[in-house]
Order: structure tokens, then C-alpha cells, then sequence
């Protein structure tokens, strides 16, 4: 018995130092997260409609991965990112009124271009609030391609 006691307390401080090495391993986990991720699925409808579908919504503030695809056969789209409390339907449009007018908002984050069938991802670290994710090609952000998204602490 007395013999094993010695190492009984032993593996006790070892638990113990282990658990203060996992408690600091999480701290520096959570500095170095993997990003959220975040699917966004666009596409065009028969009828006209242009949609734009997020697959988680809210989600928590830190470091986000936006993998966007294209679902549709045969309309380019785009995507941008805008935090901004202003409603979609406020924005301000171009003259022709078929595109945004990026000029008048600060701090778009564009993706660029997507060919019909194509994915790409954008990699951001977004801090709470709401945010607009949309596209500009020329009709498409007034019939419906766009979402908020919610970001909390
Ligand atoms: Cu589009």
C-alpha cells in the first residue's frame, strides 16, 4: 500500500499539470480557430426570381469562410459583403436602377464574378452586427438576390 502511493500522487500532480496544459491549449485554440463556415448558394429562377441561400444564419463573430457557389446554369453571379443596418430595399441604386451603387457604400468586400457552375471562397473576419451578402450584376440585387446576416458576439 505504501508503496503505491508514491506514484498515486504522482499521476495526481500529472492530472493536474495535463489539465492546466488542455486549459491553456483551448486558450490558444480559440485564437487560431478553424472559420465558421458559411455556404452561400446562389441561383437564378425560371421565373425571374434571383435568390440567394445561406446555410447557417446567425452566426458568431471571428473569423468566417463564405464558400459561395453558383448554382445556376447560365447567369454569371457575384458576391459582395457590406456590413450595414441599412435595409436592402434603402440601398442606393445607380441611375438605371438595375444595379447597386457601390460608390455610395463604404467598405464592400467583393468576391468577384462567378461563372455559371463555379464556387469560390472569401475568408473574413466579421465583427457583430448585420451584414448585407448580395450580388450586382445588373437586375439581379432588385429581384432578390441578397441576405442578411446576422453576426452576435
Ligand atoms: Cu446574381
Amino acid at each position: 500500500m505504501t508503496q503505491s502511493n508514491a506514484p498515486a500522487i504522482g499521476a495526481a500532480i500529472s492530472a493536474t499539470i495535463l489539465a492546466t496544459s488542455i486549459a491553456v491549449a483551448g486558450e490558444v485554440k480559440l485564437a487560431t480557430a478553424e472559420p465558421s463556415i458559411v455556404a452561400v448558394s446562389m441561383t437564378n429562377k425560371q421565373d425571374g426570381h434571383q435568390i440567394m441561400i445561406l446555410s447557417q444564419n446567425p452566426v458568431h463573430a471571428g473569423l468566417i469562410l463564405f464558400k459561395v457557389k453558383n448554382e445556376s446554369p447560365n447567369s454569371v453571379h457575384e458576391f459582395l459583403v457590406l456590413k450595414t443596418d441599412l435595409d436592402p430595399g434603402a440601398f442606393p441604386m445607380e441611375g438605371d436602377g438595375i444595379r447597386v451603387d457601390e460608390s455610395k457604400l463604404s467598405g464592400i468586400k467583393e468576391l468577384g464574378d462567378l461563372e455559371p457552375g463555379k464556387s469560390g471562397q472569401m475568408q473574413m473576419t466579421l465583427s457583430p452586427g448585420r451584414y448585407v451578402l448580395f450580388c450586382n450584376q445588373p437586375g439581379h440585387f432588385m429581384a432578390g438576390m441578397y441576405a442578411t446576416l446576422s453576426v452576435t458576439p
